[in-house]
């Protein structure tokens, strides 16, 4: 008989200074608050059937923390590393360690502001990467998450991946 696949549990990261959304910098960032972000998320999460474990922080540690924690308690990650895409190796290293399905997110186009926010370090492990669509792009990445984890799924079942 077939068995029925367990619920996946996406984490969904926000780094540094996106508690501040809503409160500051609208024409950047929309006037969406984190909260109203994670409202948004755990309805799509809702529909799409995966379980959705939604956190932010202000520090670098305390994201790799959640990172390493993720391997064998999630399926995949969601994540907006805010500041830290484009200085952050260790995040980088903390994401290829986990070997999880990573899906990045920015709120705003990157490549059409300074030059310094061109360059994504998370990009180099992202299966894909979301950038200027605002808070639907969130919805977005957990959508193309669930396809992914539906297709290793499938996969498994088949033999083809362990
Ligand atoms: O567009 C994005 O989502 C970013 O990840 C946001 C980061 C920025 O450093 C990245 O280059 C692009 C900034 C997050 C800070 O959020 C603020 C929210 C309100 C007011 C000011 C900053």
């Amino acid at each position: 008989m077939a068995r029925k696949p367990a619920t996946p549990r996406v984490l969904v990261l926000n780094g540094p200074n996106l508690n501040m959304l809503g409160v500051r910098d609208p024409a950047v960032y929309g006037t969406a608050t984190l909260a109203e972000i994670e409202a948004l998320c755990a309805a799509r999460a809702a529909t799409l059937g995966l379980a959705l474990d939604f956190r932010q922080t202000n520090s670098e540690g305390t994201l790799i923390d959640w990172v390493q924690a993720a391997r064998g308690s999630a399926a995949g990650i969601v994540i907006n590393p805010a500041g830290l895409s484009h200085s952050s190796v260790s995040l980088l290293d903390a994401l290829l360690l986990t070997e999880l399905p990573v899906i990045e997110v920015h709120l705003s186009n990157i490549h059409r502001r300074e030059p310094f926010r061109h360059h994504s370090y998370v990009s180099q492990v992202a299966t894909g990467v979301i950038a200027g669509l605002g808070p639907r792009g969130y919805g977005l990445a957990l959508e193309a998450m669930a396809g992914l984890l539906a297709a290793r799924e499938k996969a498994t079942e088949k033999g083809t991946v362990r």
